[in-house]
């Protein structure tokens, strides 16, 4: 426990929790019958510790985002000084600070050529948002403010903003808040383990999922159409991996209707589908790519969109003055964690790493599980993997209710010390970049634990 954190017991702590706090996607009811929430309270490497001592190890890199793994001094060390010289200034009104300003340069070093510049900001929601925003200014500069609809797949999560659930296609996210905004539409995900055609190949199927965007443009219309937005691998919807005929057909389709293309990388980006952002893996030719996560590691909260030519030439050239931006918009400190996360991910060759070491292992590993009764299919790219559980490996039926069997393997996982997310009955993971073989084989001889659980609570 820090310093700061008065020396309370664990159910002191968690009874306090359960009375004040209402945690982010929770049924509060819920969790406090259930004794309320795990305290964690340090973390190194790959693993965490709660307050009741336990070792946990963490195949999801907190939330999909500690890259770098836990106990980085260097991080620590260089907010410290950072505090001590400026904490905080902003980047309003002619001024700048010098991490902020060298972050926007070494990012543009990374990104793909043409993407010169970036907007700061603090969390994937809000970089998302301020994407809908410039997209739609951009159109408008460009005299065409017809040009409107966002098109985005069922299933994304783009965040939790007006804007960004919008985007996102959850419906259980649009029902609490009647989402989406106007002038978003959304189309099938390419997701071919769960929605091909008996007997339709990967290829086949990537071809129609991205047919179906441009399906929806002539529908809409083209004159319409502002931008298609997707994450190059679906995170929360459950590491869906799309098949390779799906992003090639998508940039084919935006070039030819004149619509921009936007690669959501909260997740996909620094290293985490062995290259240092996923578009790249897939060949995809986006205009805007907002980034969070992996970014400053989760060490500090800080985001970003980065802006390429076409749009960035018109909104420098034409737009005057933007009228966007927050308080934290390029906040130092969190820029100058995000600058040495990043010179951690180079140094280490993290990258590299994930691509040619502890990718292949991982897909190895998770092979190793595909014999399971419950197992219909293992996928990964890079440290993001997933696992479906089925009621019959053959049709790929699932259990009913739908969603059962992933919340019972999780809380097996919980009760393992194994940090392992469910998507509905798709279990996923994606741990630390940092991460060793032999942990690698931890997750995995834990994982079949939990599946052998699981499997006997379903016969039950
Ligand atoms: N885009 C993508 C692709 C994301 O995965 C966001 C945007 C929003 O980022 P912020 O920083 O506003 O949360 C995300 C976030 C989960 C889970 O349970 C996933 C996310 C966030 C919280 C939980 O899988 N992804």
């Amino acid at each position: 426990m820090s310093a700061n954190t008065p020396s309370l017991d664990s159910d002191r702590l968690r009874a306090l929790d359960s009375a004040h706090h209402l945690h982010p996607f929770t049924d509060t009811q819920a969790l406090r019958s259930e004794g309320g929430a795990r305290i964690i309270t340090r973390a190194e490497g790959c693993h965490l510790w709660d307050s009741e001592g336990h070792r946990i190890i963490d195949a999801m890199a907190g939330l999909w985002c500690v890259n770098v793994g836990y106990g980085r001094r260097e991080l620590a060390e260089v907010a410290f000084e950072q505090m001590l010289a400026l904490p905080y200034y902003n980047q309003f009104f002619k001024t700048a600070t010098p991490p902020t300003a060298a972050l926007a340069a070494e990012l543009a070093t990374i990104l793909p050529d043409g993407f010169n510049h970036l907007l700061f900001a603090n969390s994937g929601s809000e970089a998302n948002d301020t994407m809908v925003r410039l997209v739609r200014h951009y159109w408008n500069l460009m005299g065409r403010p017809e040009k409107k609809t966002i098109v985005t797949r069922w299933n994304a999560y783009h965040g939790s903003t007006v804007a960004a659930a919008s985007l996102g296609g959850m419906k259980a996210m649009h029902a609490q808040a009647d989402l989406p905004i106007p002038d978003i539409e959304h189309v099938m995900q390419p997701y071919w383990f769960g929605e091909a055609e008996p007997g339709e190949t990967p290829e086949a199927f990537g071809l129609r999922a991205a047919r179906a965007v441009e399906e929806r443009i002539l529908e809409i219309g083209p004159d319409r159409v502002a931008a298609f937005v997707g994450e190059p691998v679906q995170g929360a919807g459950g590491v869906i991996i799309p098949p390779d005929s799906y992003w090639p057909e998508i940039n084919r389709i935006c070039r030819k209707y004149d619509v921009l293309l936007v690669a959501d990388e909260v997740i996909c980006g620094f290293g985490r589908t062995g290259r240092w952002f996923g578009h790249q893996t897939y060949g995809i030719e986006p205009d805007l790519i907002p980034m969070a996560k992996g970014l400053s590691s989760g060490y500090l909260p800080i985001s970003a969109l980065g802006v390429g030519a076409r749009v960035a030439d018109v909104l420098i050239a034409e737009g005057g003055e933007f009228f966007h931006g927050f308080t934290y918009s390029g906040h130092p400190t969190a820029a100058a964690v995000a600058l040495k996360n990043i010179q951690i991910i180079r140094a280490e060759k993290l990258v590299e790493r994930v691509a040619n070491d502890t990718g292949p292992y991982l897909a190895r590993a998770l092979e190793s599980l595909a014999d399971h009764p419950l197992v219909g299919e293992v996928r990964s790219v890079g440290l993001l993997g997933a696992i479906e559980l089925v009621a019959d490996k053959q049709t790929r039926s699932r259990f009913e209710p739908f969603g059962r069997a992933g919340t019972l393997c999780r809380d097996h996982c919980f009760a393992q010390n194994l940090v392992m997310r469910a998507c509905g009955d798709t279990m996923v993971l994606s741990p630390p970049l940092i991460i060793e073989p032999g942990e690698i084989d931890e997750i995995v001889r834990l994982a079949r634990v939990c599946l052998d659980r699981t499997q006997a609570d379903l016969r039950d």
